[in-house]
Formats: structure tokens, C-alpha cells, sequence
């Protein structure tokens, strides 16, 4: 395997008890739905991109293999590509073969072990390529490491609509705050999940094999593991929903019986049928989209979409 050495700015990688307390004793319990993603949760992750029902995988594909020539011309040669959230990194590739000239490319990720491999299988597969994985919670300032040769320009690219996971006053923080990591001049490729008919959503978090069920269950699992609580997976039950007036579809986890939970020496009562509430997945229109951006400092110079309109790609640019 190509070895490429990781920027580890990850703190211990582990779930924060002051920070799980704090959403588990509040009036609507949550859970940072950074959680969900340990190991076995990124791997389920990535089973519920491979889900006829999970349409925002293969939408964002199909604009990507039609549109990374375009997105390239627009992005420019020489860019150094800084992906948030990096994953499996598989819509990466469709990118970099269009790319001119690429001088470094930057995956960042809180999960080590999948960057390790992904960061490994782009380095092998372009040789010329300076690969520089970076493990941290990114929605945290990151220090970029300096690569060998100078860029023309910084571009981050976001797929996955994962911006939609923040509530909006969130996401216009993280945007700024991807601004000031790209600099004037610096663009962002985006992925976003557009408005729809509310029961393919639906179905889209609640898969027939239940993967969506367990990865949302996964999260009890490792506060478990990682800090001592007691919760018994039986007792609880997956439960996804679309919210229009918030235009979110919302993600719990709901008691199924009155008990109390430990975590670490702490006890959690749950009434029978309370819910912890573990994700929001907003959903967004162009124009909605437009406005959240620029509020963010940032332009919408381009949008490509699939022919049913279920998902978009968005190039954006800070001006000089
Ligand atoms: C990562 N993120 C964009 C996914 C979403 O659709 O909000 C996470 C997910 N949750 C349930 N299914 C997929």
C-alpha cells in the first residue's frame, strides 16, 4: 500500500462525555451527529450510499460524471483541493482526472481509519499527486499543512449535501469559515439536496433492510464502548421523519419504555416514547441556497443538476 503521512489534529477520536451530557440532559435530548460516525458507523455510512432508496449517492454521481469537466474548466489549473469530510473519497476521482495540473490534494476526516485507506488509494492511483490527509473534526479551525509547490488557488470540495446536517445559522458559519481556509479568489464545489416530494425522503431514511436503523442505533453502541453507558439497543427505536417547516428531515432515536440510562456515573430517565435526537438533514431550493451562501461571503457562479432535479452541485467563488 502507498504510504502517505497523516496530519492527526484529532483530539483522542473518542466521544466527549461533557459534551453528550450536556444533549442528553437537555429538554430535547441530542446527540452531535458527529457521533455517528466511528468506524462501524462510517461503514454503514457507506452501505446506505449503496441503497436503491438512498437517492442523493447516485443523483450526485450522475452530475459529476456528466458536469467534472465543466466544474474543472471553472475551477482552473493548478488548484490546491481541500475535500471536507473526505470519507471513502469516492466521488474524488471523477474530479481529479478532469483537474489541470492539481498541485496537492487535502482529505480531511474525523475518521482515521478511512482516511487512511482512501488518502492510500488516491496517492496509488496518481502518483504525481502530493496526497496530505489531515484526521480532524473540521468544523473546527484546521491548520492546513504547506505543500511543496504553491497553488494557484485553494478550492474545497463538500459533496454529499453534508452541509445540510448543520442547522442554517450553523452552515453559515462553517462557509465563512471555509472562506477564510480558501482566501479571495478561492471557490468551493458543494453538494446540496434540493426539496422534494416529502415520501421519497422519507423512504430515504428509512431503508426496507433497516441500515439507516443501525447506523442511527450504532451511536448508543458507542457511548457504550466509549463511555461506559448502559444502554440497551432493544429499547430503542429508529425513527426519521421529513419536517416541512423546517424542511429537515429529522433523525431520533425514541424510548421505547419508561427507564434510566447511565453514562458514566450520570442517570438519564427517559419517559416511554422520548426521543434523543441524533441528526437534521436540511433541505434546500436554489434561491434558499443562494441567500444562505452569500450571507457566507460566497457567490454562486455555477449549478448543475440532475434531470429530476432531486440534487445539485454548486461552484461557488469568493471575490477578490
Ligand atoms: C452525511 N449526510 C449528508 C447524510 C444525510 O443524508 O443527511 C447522513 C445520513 N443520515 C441518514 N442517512 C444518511
Amino acid at each position: 500500500m502507498n504510504n502517505v503521512s497523516l496530519h492527526d489534529l484529532a483530539p483522542a477520536g473518542s466521544a466527549s462525555l461533557q459534551e453528550v451530557l450536556r444533549g442528553l440532559l437537555s429538554p430535547q435530548k441530542e446527540l452531535p451527529c458527529k457521533l455517528l460516525y466511528d468506524t462501524i458507523g462510517s461503514q454503514l455510512f457507506e452501505q446506505i450510499c449503496a441503497l436503491d432508496e438512498y437517492y442523493p449517492t447516485r443523483a450526485e454521481l450522475r452530475i459529476m460524471r456528466a458536469a467534472a469537466a465543466q466544474m474543472a474548466e471553472r475551477i482552473g489549473p493548478e488548484c490546491l483541493l481541500i475535500e471536507y469530510g473526505s470519507g471513502s473519497s469516492t466521488k474524488t476521482p471523477l474530479l481529479l482526472d478532469q483537474l489541470e495540473r492539481p498541485v496537492a490534494y487535502m482529505p480531511i476526516d474525523i475518521s482515521r481509519e478511512v482516511l487512511q485507506d482512501s488518502a492510500a488509494a488516491i496517492a496509488s492511483r496518481y502518483p504525481g499527486l502530493e496526497v496530505l490527509p489531515i484526521c480532524a473534526d473540521y468544523t473546527r479551525s484546521v491548520q492546513l499543512p504547506t505543500t511543496r509547490a504553491a497553488a494557484a488557488r485553494r478550492v474545497a470540495y463538500y459533496p454529499g449535501s453534508t452541509l445540510g446536517n448543520f442547522v442554517p445559522e450553523a452552515a453559515r458559519r462553517f462557509l465563512k469559515t471555509i472562506g477564510e481556509v480558501c482566501g479571495p479568489g478561492g471557490g468551493l464545489l458543494i453538494g446540496t439536496d434540493q426539496k422534494k416530494d416529502p415520501l421519497m425522503l422519507h423512504r430515504a431514511y428509512n431503508d426496507a433492510l433497516g441500515i439507516t436503523a443501525d447506523f442511527n442505533l450504532n451511536i448508543l453502541r458507542r457511548l457504550n464502548r466509549e463511555l461506559g453507558a448502559n444502554f440497551n439497543l432493544d429499547r430503542f427505536r429508529h425513527y426519521a421523519f421529513y419536517n416541512p417547516v423546517f424542511a429537515r428531515v429529522e433523525m431520533h432515536l425514541v424510548s421505547l419504555i419508561a427507564q434510566v440510562v447511565r453514562v458514566a456515573d450520570v442517570e438519564i430517565p427517559f419517559a416511554r416514547g422520548e426521543s434523543i435526537w441524533t441528526e437534521a438533514s436540511y433541505k434546500y431550493n436554489q434561491d434558499e441556497f443562494a441567500e444562505l451562501v452569500a450571507g457566507a461571503g460566497w457567490r454562486v457562479e455555477q449549478m448543475w443538476t440532475d434531470d429530476r432535479s432531486l440534487f445539485s452541485v454548486e461552484y461557488l467563488v469568493r471575490d477578490k
